[in-house]
């Protein structure tokens, strides 16, 4: 065995390069790995960190993420300080790491360059909105001097692009050249990149093709796995319901309180539980809106237009998915006011009378008297409550299947869904209804989790092929 790079059958690059330049950025997407540290100070990363990126248990690719060159030009003097013949450049970076008393003049080279001579291949990251410089020549020059399978990634980190320049200098420096970005790229441009890597030596061909057939094997798996997820969360909180003993508007009010609180909690759960299986510990969920539950906010016609539910529809999905008629308030409801009858969703059965009257339902049915002291809440009857709940969970599962684990803000939840055409909603409303009223069979789940997963296919490809004709062709 060689003392090569080549000699490892699991890949294993270095990501080296210039401080802040995206080096653990791109470790972390890679390694689908978010505890890889990033930051935009200089500097960030202080010493050589190994990080696996495994499937099924097997570790399919090592990245190991240094800090960036400090006196590049210095190394490249050191280096070049006497004759050298090609074939002996790798020993002479040997030596530099040998000689006493560089470990404490140069740690950042030498805790990159460690790595490099024992084996690993050269994953060199540039900035595209940068132009090259002399010192960008010094790096690159000593990365040639070991000897190593190398790949240069450009990161477009700003608008303005030096990527042709890049690529004429990277050009005779190392084998490939490739434009990533890490805070956008999903799996197509990851799998470009490792075709690259894959390319570098002979011996990873075959594992990083298993690496990118393995890839598209577990997002398929993912998607069967969160589309059965979905469905059932969804059937979950359309079925919620939340007692109390006390009576009168007090218990009224603590019913309607525990319903909003279990119908939020199951969410963030679910979001959780997608979080967690993906990897991304860090990023949370933030919600611009509520359940739009609230008698007020069903009176306020903008809301209507929240995800993209014109009134018109509204009224006409509901109407054909043959919503309950009728003003009877839900029978568990001991008394009625506007707000629990819009929430237990009687009152607001006829969305038909009350869109066209335009009226507080509450006005026409006044205030029922008190029939019994326990109050029930929910299930939620209100015609758009299945189509939001679906919309926002489907927002975020694609959103979070998305998101390239170096990118950390929270994952926001915004009003961009509801652009089913009318036979979907219809259908969606269908399936809420027969769940609501006991007339749900294992055929119709079936039909859901399908339905789940062609929603989340077409917008998957849709994003994906939006990627790649801008960022990594
Ligand atoms: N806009 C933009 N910012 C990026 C991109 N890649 C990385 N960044 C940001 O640039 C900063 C530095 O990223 P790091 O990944 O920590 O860079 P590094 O090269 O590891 O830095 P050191 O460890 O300090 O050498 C962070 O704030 C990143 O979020 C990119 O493609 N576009
Ligand atoms: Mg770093």
């Amino acid at each position: 065995m060689s003392r090569s790079g080549s000699s490892y059958s699991t890949p294993r690059l270095c990501v080296v390069g210039h401080p802040n330049r995206g080096k653990s950025s791109i470790v972390s997407t890679l390694t689908e790995n978010d505890s890889v540290r990033i930051s935009p100070a200089s500097g960030t990363t202080r010493r050589a960190d190994r990080f696996e990126f495994s499937l099924d248990g097997r570790v399919l690719l090592t990245l190991i993420d240094t800090p960036g060159f400090q006196r590049a030009r210095q190394v490249q003097a050191w280096l070049e300080r006497e004759p050298v013949s090609p074939g002996a450049r790798p020993d002479r970076v040997r030596a530099f790491l040998a000689e006493p008393g560089h470990a404490e003049r140069f740690p950042d080279e030498v805790a990159l360059l460690r790595p490099i001579m024992e084996g690993a291949g050269i994953l060199y990251v540039v900035d595209g909105a940068q132009a090259p410089s002399p010192m960008d020549e010094a790096e690159m020059e000593i990365l040639r001097w070991t000897g190593q399978p190398r790949l240069a990634v450009i990161n477009p980190m700003a608008p303005q692009s030096q990527t042709e320049s890049w690529q004429r200098t990277l050009g005779q420096f190392f084998q490939w050249v490739r434009v990533f970005n890490p805070l956008t790229a999903t799996l197509p441009a990851r799998q470009a990149l490792l075709r690259a890597m894959g390319e570098l030596t002979p011996e990873w061909s075959a594992p990083i093709k298993g690496l990118i057939q393995g890839l598209a094997a577990r997002d398929q798996q993912r998607l069967t796995n969160v589309s059965d997820a979905l469905a059932a969360y969804w059937a979950e909180q359309l079925l919620e319901r939340q007692a109390v003993q006390v009576p009168g508007a007090i218990g009224r009010q603590r019913a309607e309180g525990q319903l909003r609180r279990a119908l939020d909690e199951r969410e963030t759960d679910f979001f959780r539980h997608l979080r967690e299986a993906w990897g991304h510990r860090t990023s949370e969920l933030e919600r611009d809106s509520g359940w739009e539950l609230d008698a007020d906010q069903l009176m306020n016609t903008e809301t209507w237009y929240l995800w993209g539910l014109k009134q018109r529809d509204l009224l006409w999905v509901s109407g054909s998915a043959g919503a309950a008629t009728g003003l009877a308030v839900d029978a568990g409801l001991g008394g009625a006011s506007l707000l629990t009858g819009a929430i237990s969703g009687g009152v607001i059965g006829s969305v038909g009378g009350w869109l066209a009257s335009r009226e507080l339902p509450g006005k026409r049915l006044g205030w029922l008297p008190l029939a019994r002291q326990k109050q029930v809440m929910g299930p939620v009857k209100h015609p758009n409550f299945p189509l939001v709940v679906m919309a926002r969970a489907l927002t975020f599962t694609r959103q979070l299947w998305l998101k390239p684990h170096a990118e950390r803000s929270a994952v926001v939840l915004r009003s961009e869904a509801g652009t089913w055409p009318r036979e979907e909603q219809v259908q969606l409303l269908g399936w809420a209804k027969r769940l609501q009223q006991g007339r749900w069979q294992a055929k119709h789940q079936d039909a859901l989790v399908r339905w789940v997963e062609h929603q989340l296919r077409v917008s998957l490809d849709e994003a994906f092929s939006r990627e790649e004709k801008t960022s990594w062709v």
